[in-house]
């Protein structure tokens, strides 16, 4: 069986994930909390981020780039999926939604850590009574930990606000020309942003779903209205049609 190692809500793992299940590939999944995650990964060879994928043949994919190798190689996916980004001009978007993942990834962290409430209800299914009574204990120090570990402090906090301001309005523009950022069938630049746009988005319906039960109280108010300018975003938009059409099983038609 292939492995996918994550942690459940991180988008750069649900771009792993979707480009496995837009390929076809079974996997079994195995994720961790952030800091428990790197006990999960000590096995493993290589570098220590996830996702990342072990083959059948024991053979090891670090990257969530790496992934989308593989599910080329052994799943179903448009011809061009990842040959497109020997384009420059594709390559330079693909780079600028990977800013666009640490910028969203800087904010999800400061929204949630700023509630603790939120932060606790990610927690439930991933962590065991030990690991939980843990985090809520130590939650303060937990939360300075993460903020300086990922740099998030205010004047980050605003840089990130920022750019993903510039990158959803570049984008808007693109994806008003052409359903998808390249050619006439989805790519690895389309998986991506829609999965790093999940925390613009989703993040309520798609914690719904990895924790399989209703949070209503899991988005804090500042997250809320930050969110909701973008609610008519063409990029918003687009997010949702490609959960609607691709992603069926992980899409639910409610707004928050
Ligand atoms: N370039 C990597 C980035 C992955 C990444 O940053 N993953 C984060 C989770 S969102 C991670 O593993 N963080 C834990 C760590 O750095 O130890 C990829 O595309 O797979």
């Amino acid at each position: 069986m292939t492995h996918l190692y994550t942690i459940p809500f991180s988008h750069y793992c649900e771009k792993g994930r979707f480009t496995l299940d837009f390929a076809g590939i079974p996997y079994q999944e195995q994720g961790a909390l952030p800091l428990f995650h790197q006990f999960m990964m000590r096995k493993l060879p290589g570098r220590k981020t996830v996702p990342a994928l072990m083959n059948q043949a024991g053979v090891f994919y670090p990257e969530s780039d790496d992934i989308a190798n593989f599910a080329i190689e052994y799943g179903q996916l448009p011809k061009q999926f990842m040959s497109i980004l020997e384009q420059d001009d594709a390559n330079i978007l693909h780079e600028a939604h990977d800013q666009f993942a640490i910028h969203t990834r800087k904010l999800a962290y400061y929204f949630l850590f700023n509630h603790k409430k939120s932060m606790m209800t990610l927690c439930t299914p991933f962590a065991n009574a030990a690991q939980r009574f843990m985090v809520g204990l130590s939650f303060n120090a937990l939360k300075k930990r993460m903020f300086t570990y990922m740099k998030v402090n205010d004047a980050a906090v605003k840089e990130s606000m920022d750019f993903v301001e510039q990158h959803i309005s570049r984008c808007d523009e693109l994806l008003t020309k052409s359903p998808y950022f390249y050619g006439d069938a989805p790519s690895i630049l389309d998986i991506e942003y829609a999965s790093f746009m999940t925390v613009v988005v989703m993040p309520m319906w798609w914690v719904n779903n990895i924790l399989q039960q209703e949070s209503p109280e899991f988005i804090s108010d500042p997250y809320k209205s930050w969110r909701r300018q973008y609610e008519n975003t063409k990029s918003y938009q687009w997010t949702e049609n490609i959960y609607r059409t691709l992603r069926p099983a992980t899409f639910k038609n409610e707004r928050l």
